[in-house]
């Protein structure tokens, strides 16, 4: 049979072609839904389960107007049993009551608050679970609770890194990052990537890819950058990792880790923003309503040029559409795509590519632009 990105891909086209207004609401009833059982089956670790309702979910975005009838949901693919049993009950009753029970679990809202902090994962929001802990009250004043650095920064920081962040915010940190980096490297490339190059007007981060023309060039700057931009204090966390693509890493690892091995930085900026005085805001006389400050998180990638393409289609996302899209390289064209390199592993060899297109090309795919990306 075809590969369901094949599918999607050809079915997502004959869908342009007929596109007409979309009504807003229903569409994200309906994918909220499924997202919020995808986040349930993934906090009790049945990760198939969470994939199958994100796929689901997926397909909804994809689609040019609101489903309204369970006829037109039987002719999607992609949509299991489950799926559809759910959505087809929010078409006839407005909602479904298995999500409502969901989101009425202890255990549910507990793990999205932990895991909605920085620096918590899974693992980690379930052992506090286990451990009785249940507010962030709770972790904040726990004696005998060992946080970690980036932890710490993550609960003090919590409402604000939970606030989403602006297209104009994520321009700002992109040409504050920009003219430090300049400062000590010309012609440094800097790119917006992550949601916002795939157009969307706000995001839960910044994510910054740092190149430079020349071959080379790049190594060591990330922490010229960082040192700067601390000594200013704009920044209030940062983990700086060096690259470790030669030491970690060969493209023919059967790894099935997304994470990649460029120098980083996962950090938390302080970002300047118009103080509330004088706004509607002003009635509230909190210390916290006169904070002129944003924490924000920003991730900071440094690629080699060579790299700069594997890496800018990694780091643009979604990271559906990255799953999918890797599925897809693996299973139709034998070939290890990540945010590095794409390798032909039949030919056994890694190939190099100058822009997105030329990736998209190896794959036998249609250019896609990030603003079909949102999967
Ligand atoms: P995110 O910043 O998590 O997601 P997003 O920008 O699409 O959406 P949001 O508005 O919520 O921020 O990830 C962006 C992309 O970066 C995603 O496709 C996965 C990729 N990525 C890597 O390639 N390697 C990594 O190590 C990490 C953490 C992310
Ligand atoms: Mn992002
Ligand atoms: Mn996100
Ligand atoms: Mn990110």
């Amino acid at each position: 049979g075809r590969s369901p990105m094949l599918l999607h891909i050809s079915w997502f086209t004959e869908c342009m072609a007929a596109r007409e207004p979309v009504k807003i609401e229903p569409r994200h009833l309906l994918e909220d839904a499924l997202e919020t059982l995808s986040k349930e089956a993934s906090f009790c670790g049945s990760d198939g389960r969470s994939l199958a309702f994100i796929r689901a979910a997926s397909v909804l975005r994809s689609l040019p107007s609101t489903l309204t009838t369970i006829e037109e949901l039987n002719r999607l693919p992609g949509f299991g049993e489950h799926s559809k049993r759910v959505v087809q009950e929010i078409l006839e009753d407005g909602f479904s009551a298995e999500v409502e029970r969901v989101t009425q679990k202890e255990k549910y809202q507990t793990m999205k608050l932990f895991t909605n902090i920085f620096g918590v994962g899974m693992k980690t929001a379930n052992r506090w679970y286990q451990e009785g802990l249940r507010s962030l009250g709770d972790l904040r004043n726990s004696q005998k609770l060992k946080l970690s650095k980036q932890q710490e920064a993550g609960l003090q920081h919590y409402e604000d890194l939970n606030m989403p962040v602006s297209r104009a915010e994520a321009d700002l940190i992109a040409k504050m990052v920009e003219e430090v980096a300049h400062s000590f490297l010309p012609g440094t490339i800097i790119t917006l990537a992550g949601g916002f190059r795939r157009g969307k007007l706000s995001g839960h981060d910044v994510d910054i890819l740092i190149t430079h023309a020349q071959e080379g060039r790049e190594e060591g700057l990330l922490s010229k950058v960082i040192g700067q931009l601390q000594s200013q204090g704009l920044i209030l966390y940062h983990d700086l990792k060096r690259n470790s693509y030669h030491d970690a890493f060969s493209p023919d690892s059967k790894s099935t880790s997304n994470m990649d091995h460029f120098e980083r930085s996962f950090s938390i900026f302080r970002l300047k923003v118009a103080s509330h005085i004088g706004d509607i805001g002003a009635r509230d006389h909190s210390p916290e309503s006169s904070k002129d400050w944003k924490a924000v998180r920003v991730d900071l990638v440094v690629t080699p040029i060579s790299q700069y393409p594997y890496a800018l289609l990694g780091w643009t996302g979604s990271k559906h559409f990255e799953r999918e899209l890797r599925r897809f390289s693996c299973n139709e064209k034998k070939m290890v795509l990540n945010s590095h390199a794409l390798y032909d592993t039949v030919e056994q060899k890694i190939l190099a590519a100058t822009c997105e297109e030329d990736i998209f090309l190896y794959l036998g795919l249609e250019y896609m632009p990030p603003s079909d990306r949102n999967a």
